[in-house]
């Protein structure tokens, strides 16, 4: 058995119902096997990034604890975009649910269809506030698993 490692992963929508779109996201997340859900943060309302002038978009971050591997994790990602009626039509264009691989515990993985940490991730503020608002999480969570 692989030993579970701490996942952040970053939803996002800009397209119908935003909310909808969003707890989709998380419930799946949720589900997947060999996977603990550990927390969420708050919903944010952000200003599109990008160049094109769309619709804002509405910003989550999940933390999970999990057995699957990073690869595993993204084709459950693309998957459930995919049940969320996600047309992909142009790169960093609106979508109706996006999720991203932030991090993967310490792994650097940089493959044609996978980078690790995700390449944006010094260019998102939200993230990286909504990284610090998950990190009491990791204490918490390692300090419940820690042997007595
Ligand atoms: N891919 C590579 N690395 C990863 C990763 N760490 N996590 C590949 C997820 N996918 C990863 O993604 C294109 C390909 O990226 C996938 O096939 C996967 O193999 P996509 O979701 O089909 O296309 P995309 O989302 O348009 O492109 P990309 O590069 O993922 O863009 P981002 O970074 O997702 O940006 N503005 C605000 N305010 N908030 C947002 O959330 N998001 C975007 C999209 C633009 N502007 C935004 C936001
Ligand atoms: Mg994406």
């Amino acid at each position: 058995m692989t030993s579970p490692e701490w996942a952040f992963v970053a939803l996002g929508s800009n397209e119908g119902d935003r909310q909808r779109y969003l707890r989709l996201g998380r419930n799946a997340l949720a589900r997947a096997r060999n996977t603990r859900f550990v927390a969420a943060t708050a919903v944010i309302e952000t200003e599109p990034l990008g160049n094109r002038p769309q619709p804002a978009y509405l910003n989550q971050m999940v933390l999970l604890h999990t057995e699957m591997p990073p690869r595993a994790l993204l084709r459950l990602c693309q998957r459930v975009e995919d049940r969320a009626g996600r047309v992909r039509r142009e790169r960093w264009g609106p979508r109706t649910l996006d999720l991203d691989i932030v991090l993967y515990g310490d792994r650097e993985i940089d493959e044609a269809d996978l980078q690790v940490p995700h390449p944006e991730l010094a260019n998102r503020p939200f993230w990286l506030r909504q990284l610090a608002a998950l990190a009491p999480a990791v204490r918490a969570h390692s300090v419940s698993l820690r042997p007595a």
